[in-house]
């Protein structure tokens, strides 16, 4: 039985067309499937296997980590540090960048990855996710953390895995999104979601309503107009989700369009915080998966790829989804 195409043919067959090609970020990416397969494998077998739980430990944002953070972090490095295709790494568990141990060759890429995000879902067997975000090494032949600091528009790659019903790997390369889900029996992501969009309309928003007594003015505008509903001025009835989960968001989103949104608050501009999400690992490689399927990313009143990083763990707002949608709420910041 022919089992369609597989995440290695279709990224082989994607990198052909590129001049200059060498196979490097074809096995690179080969890599990154992998550490996404052994994470899977460890977040479904969940409590069997003691992956449940927290571990001992705080991140650099004094989060405390649970075990799978922990385990998935170790994992993504382990899949990619050997290869000579990565230059350093940078992620959400580890304070400083990683630096390619010196028994390994260095490579032309660097690798920024959230091993596991929505980790607040993993207790309760609800969705959690990895985000990653490829860009070429510039400049340092031993890259620093300042070489990591590139605008939005410059990454090579995004993607993410999403740990769901089914696990599925969601692309892009700069040509357009395409979603693969995971055969458990042979082991292989199928391309299952070719050219996914984003419908530019919606009637569907994502926002953690608790924090709503802190919300900017415009977005509390662009919230209550949905819940006026018909008799508000939108004019029709609004439906709203929210995981806490910002891969099962953003995957929803793809499939059927809609809103997301972790926008800025007065409660994190009192503690000097720019925002919740990350930009480097979890804004950013999100911005360019949902650009690429049509729809758009901003901070507020700014296009997210645009910024310029200052630092490896920084935090911004973001609006994503639906381009209609985000270009009124995007309005509604200018008109503010
Ligand atoms: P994490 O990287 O520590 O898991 O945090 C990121 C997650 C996002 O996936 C999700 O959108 C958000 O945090 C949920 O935040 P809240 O718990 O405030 O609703
Ligand atoms: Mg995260």
């Amino acid at each position: 039985m022919h089992h369609g195409t597989t995440i290695t043919q279709f990224i082989a067959e994607e990198q052909r067309h590129i001049p200059g090609a060498t196979g490097d970020f074809t096995a690179l990416l080969n890599d990154i499937v992998t550490a996404c397969k052994m994470i899977s494998n460890q977040v479904n077998h969940g409590a069997l296997v003691g992956a449940l739980g927290s571990a001992d430990s705080e991140n650099i944002q004094g989060e405390t980590q649970k075990k799978l953070d922990v385990l998935s972090n170790q994992m993504f490095i382990q899949c990619t540090e050997w290869s000579g295709h990565v230059g350093a790494l940078a992620s959400e568990e580890m304070d400083d960048i990683y630096d390619i141990p010196a028994e390994y060759p260095r490579g032309k890429y660097l690798l920024t990855f959230d091993p596991l995000d929505g980790s607040s879902n993993i207790d309760v067997n609800v969705s959690v996710g990895t985000i990653f975000s490829i860009l070429r090494v510039a400049g340092n032949e031993k890259p620093i953390a300042n070489d990591f600091l590139q605008a939005g528009t410059q990454q090579v790659a995004a993607g993410y895995a999403l740990y769901g019903p089914s696990t599925m790997l969601v692309l892009t390369t700069g040509q357009g999104v395409n979603g693969f889900t995971l055969d458990q029996n042979i082991g292989e992501f199928i391309l299952t979601h070719p050219n996914m969009t984003i419908p530019a309309d919606t009637a569907e928003f994502a926002i953690n309503a608790s924090n709503s007594r802190f919300w900017e003015a415009p977005v509390k505008r662009y919230v209550d107009e949905c819940l006026a509903g018909k008799e508000g001025p939108r004019e029709k009835d609004f439906n709203m989700r929210w995981i806490a989960s910002m891969v099962a968001e953003v995957h929803r989103i793809l499939t059927r369009g809609g809103v997301f949104m972790y926008p800025m608050d007065s409660k994190m501009s009192a503690k000097g915080q720019g925002g919740k999400l990350r930009l480097l690992y979890e804004a950013n490689p999100m911005s360019f998966i949902v650009e690429q399927a049509g729809g758009g990313s901003i901070t507020g009143a700014q296009r997210i790829m645009e910024l310029q990083p200052e630092s490896l763990h920084q935090r911004v707002p973001v609006i994503l989804g639906s381009r209609n949608e985000v270009e009124r709420i995007q309005g509604y910041h200018s008109a503010d």
